[in-house]
């Protein structure tokens, strides 16, 4: 059933499930420490990568429309995800969910060596992951706010054609990887790897299956391979470990689902037809 009541219910501000696990295993400050909130997507792609690329955090979970001084620090507009590295002294800080992608995937390479993108040998293999990754920011990502914010029911069916057809993009995007490249291409191929593209893009893609078929009665398209690889997305170890349980984003998003007014930076900038924060 599509639930259309908004019922007041406000975001979580600590994870539950596997997440909070996942969280508890990290609780001892080091040399990262990773400015997160439960149930925002920008931070479970920098979670994801940590956990993918074996690189030491400590989780530090903030409520960032409180913007507490500490998170100011950190990033400049108050946003989560953020890292404090405190191996410099004194510690410096990086914000920016796809900054701090390439920057973990940097630290891995000359650490841990795992990696979220094909050998420096091959950059036709690497740009086609990045590729992806362009889409799945200025398509992807707007387009599944957009839906879940509309409230008309002409504009809801009109949004949820333009997400289906995003999500097809990045199907395309996928295939023309696997045909165009000798390297790994991530999650799409069935051999457990994990590319750029897919942590850019798991989050919102795991909402699709939570918090978009409860709110407005989606359904992934069909397609054998793109359910095939959403199963795999959702069940790899490094996604799963940052996941909470499904009622966290149900009540965390509720407020965007009514459109409330001042819900967040994203979703002010999506009424307003401005780019994302
Ligand atoms: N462009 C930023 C966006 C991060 C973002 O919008 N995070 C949300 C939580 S999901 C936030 O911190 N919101 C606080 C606010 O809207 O004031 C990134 O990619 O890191």
């Amino acid at each position: 059933m599509v639930s259309s009541n908004d019922s007041g219910k406000s975001y979580h501000l600590a994870c539950t499930g596997d997440a909070l696990d996942t969280a508890n295993a990290h609780s001892t400050p080091g040399d990262i420490t990773f400015f997160g909130s439960c149930f925002c997507p920008f931070v479970q792609r920098a979670w994801v990568a940590l956990e993918y690329l074996g690189i030491d955090y400590h989780v530090y979970e903030v409520d960032p429309y409180k913007k507490p001084a500490e998170l100011l620090e950190v990033s400049p507009k108050g946003l989560v995800p953020a890292l404090k590295l405190n191996h410099y002294n004194a510690p410096r800080a990086l914000n920016e969910s796809t900054v701090i992608l390439e920057f973990l995937e940097d630290v891995a390479s000359g650490s841990t060596q795992k990696s979220l993108l094909p050998p420096v040998s091959d950059p036709y293999a690497r740009a086609l992951i990045r590729l992806q990754c362009d889409h799945i920011n200025r398509t992807l990502v707007p387009s599944f706010y957009r839906y879940l914010q509309a409230q008309e029911l002409d504009k809801q069916v009109e949004c949820a054609k333009e997400f289906v057809e995003s999500l097809i993009g990045l199907v395309k995007l996928f295939e023309r990887a696997e045909k165009e490249s000798e390297s790994n291409v991530g999650l799409w191929g069935d051999g457990g790897v994990l590319s750029l593209a897919d942590v850019m893009a798991g989050p919102w893609i795991f909402r699709a299956t939570n918090v978009l078929p409860h709110y407005r009665g989606f359904a992934l398209p069909s397609g054998e391979r793109l359910g095939a690889y959403v199963a795999r997305l959702v069940a790899h170890p490094a996604f799963k470990a940052t996941c909470s349980t499904e009622q966290l984003y149900l009540d965390s998003y509720e407020r965007y689902a009514h459109n409330r007014p001042n819900t967040s930076q994203v979703a002010n900038a999506i009424n307003s037809g401005r780019g994302l924060p």
